[in-house]
């Protein structure tokens, strides 16, 4: 591997206004990575850090792993740069062609974007068409639910329900309601895996939702399987089939948020597999390209394609795309990951590692403040009591105490998310779990 960049004068740290930060605490103690590799960082001062958290939640197959780097590095010096409107290069075929092998059965076209935002952005506008060049042009309402986290744009804050990334965006996208999410610590604490209860939550799109708004002007649904920054809530045993039940007596799509589930986070290819449901619509960005190019797009039940492939006459069939919709070092990135993953069995691997990690989330049972423990496949969480008069603190601590023993893991509310690279083994979960059990022991 190269030498990371060193700047030749000391950092200027004013300039960069950064995503999701406080900025002012940052700057006055930056924590800074400087490389990585496989499952640790080194930071600038030299430490190692283990990445509990696949970085967020995409770098699926390890840092700066060979075969990605080397596809990467070559198409840099083959082709930059072509658009995609109207002009086409081979990659994105063939990419679309490998992800439409992993995809669920009648899920045959892709669409590219560039993150997970436009991904929702881009399935919401595609319900909206679909519908009516069916003559159904009054399904214009989509369905989201709380918790949901659908990216940061306007159309994906306001399917999405964190309320943090909603209260200070005023009316957003109008025309949206909410299904309740499905936490029920009450009645389903510490599951390991799917909560047993609960599969009747998706029953209110039926009996409150549809019949307040009219199934007739319902475009979609959007869910994410397993939702993850919403603070890593699993769906339970049924609740996804009951979901697919109901949209399709009522017409309504069925959108699958798979930024994070998608690309082996389950043990499967796509959470769709997993829990034997197939949607309409499937959104991924993230582990497509093992977080290392910019790369997003949709996946598309073909009946909805050969729609808009026969109700469009001559000209475009869809008015919509990015600049970089496509992009050739996405695709080579692309291209290097599923060939790592094929060859690594890596979309399969979180079956192997499953039974260990259930092991190490529900190992904090019982220690200071743990109010539940949650997992499905190599995703997981642990929450906490919040401390008086100060929601979140006790999990902002803990990843900062992590962080300085050399394990990073994701504080959301008041819980602590883990999400590991797919390469993991039992000794970096120990190590995980090992560091973050004992900064937990020592909660006030
Ligand atoms: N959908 C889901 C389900 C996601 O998890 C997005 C859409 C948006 O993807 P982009 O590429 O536009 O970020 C995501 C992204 C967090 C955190 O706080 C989670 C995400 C992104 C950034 C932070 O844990 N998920
Ligand atoms: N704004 C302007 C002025 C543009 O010309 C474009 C694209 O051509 C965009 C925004 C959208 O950029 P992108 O296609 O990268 O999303």
């Amino acid at each position: 591997m190269n030498a990371p960049q060193q700047p030749s004068q000391p950092l200027d740290l004013e300039h960069y206004w950064m995503p999701y930060t406080n900025n002012r605490a940052f700057k006055r103690s930056p924590r800074m990575i400087a490389s990585a590799e496989g499952m640790y960082y080194t930071t600038v001062e030299g430490k190692k850090v283990l990445d509990g958290l696949a970085t967020l939640w995409c770098v699926n197959a390890g840092h700066c792993r060979p075969k990605i780097v080397e596809a990467i590095r070559k198409q840099a010096g083959i082709l930059d740069f072509s658009s995609s409107f109207s002009l086409g290069h081979p990659l994105p075929f063939e990419v679309a062609r490998r992800i439409a092998e992993l995809a669920p059965e009648g899920m045959e076209q892709i669409f590219f974007v560039n993150s997970g935002s436009e991904a929702v952005d881009t399935a919401l506008k595609i319900a909206l068409a679909y519908h009516r060049l069916k003559g159904e042009g009054t399904r214009t309402r989509f369905i989201g639910r709380e918790r949901g986290y659908h990216g940061v744009n306007l159309a994906g804050i306001s399917v999405g329900g964190v309320p943090a990334n909603r209260k200070a965006y005023g009316v957003m996208l109008p025309g949206v309601d909410h299904l309740r999410h499905t936490h029920d610590p009450a009645r389903s604490a510490f599951s390991r895996g799917q909560p047993v209860a609960g599969a009747e939550f998706a029953d209110e799109l039926e009996a409150r939702i549809i019949p307040l708004h009219d199934a007739s002007n319902i475009a979609a649904v959007i869910v994410e399987p397993v939702s993850g920054a919403g603070g890593v809530l699993v769906p339970p045993q049924g609740y996804l089939q009951r979901l697919r039940q109901i949209c399709d007596k009522h017409g309504i799509l069925l959108i699958f948020d798979e930024v994070i589930t998608g690309f082996g986070r389950l043990g499967k290819p796509f959470a769709s597999e997993y829990f034997g449901v197939t949607p309409d619509l499937i959104t991924f960005a993230k582990g497509i390209t093992s977080g290392t190019v910019p790369m997003g797009g949709v996946i598309v039940k073909s009946e909805i394609y050969d729609t808009f492939m026969q109700a469009s006459g001559n000209g475009i069939d869809f008015f919509h795309g990015y600049t970089y919709s496509g992009h050739p070092l996405a695709s080579a990135a692309a291209l290097g990951t599923l060939d790592t993953y094929a060859e690594e069995g890596l979309l399969t691997r979180a079956q192997t590692l499953a039974a260990d990690f259930e092991n190490g989330v529900h190992s904090f049972k019982g220690l200071p403040h743990v109010i539940d423990c949650r997992n499905l496949g190599l995703i997981g969480a642990i929450e906490f009591a919040p401390r008086a008069g100060a929601p979140g603190a006790r999990a902002t601590e803990v990843f900062g105490k992590c962080w300085e023993r050399g394990v990073f893991v994701r504080p959301i509310g008041d819980n602590i998310a883990f999400c590991p690279p797919l390469i993991a083994e039992k000794k970096h979960l120990d190590e995980m779990f090992g560091v973050t059990a004992e900064v937990v022991r020592e909660l006030k």
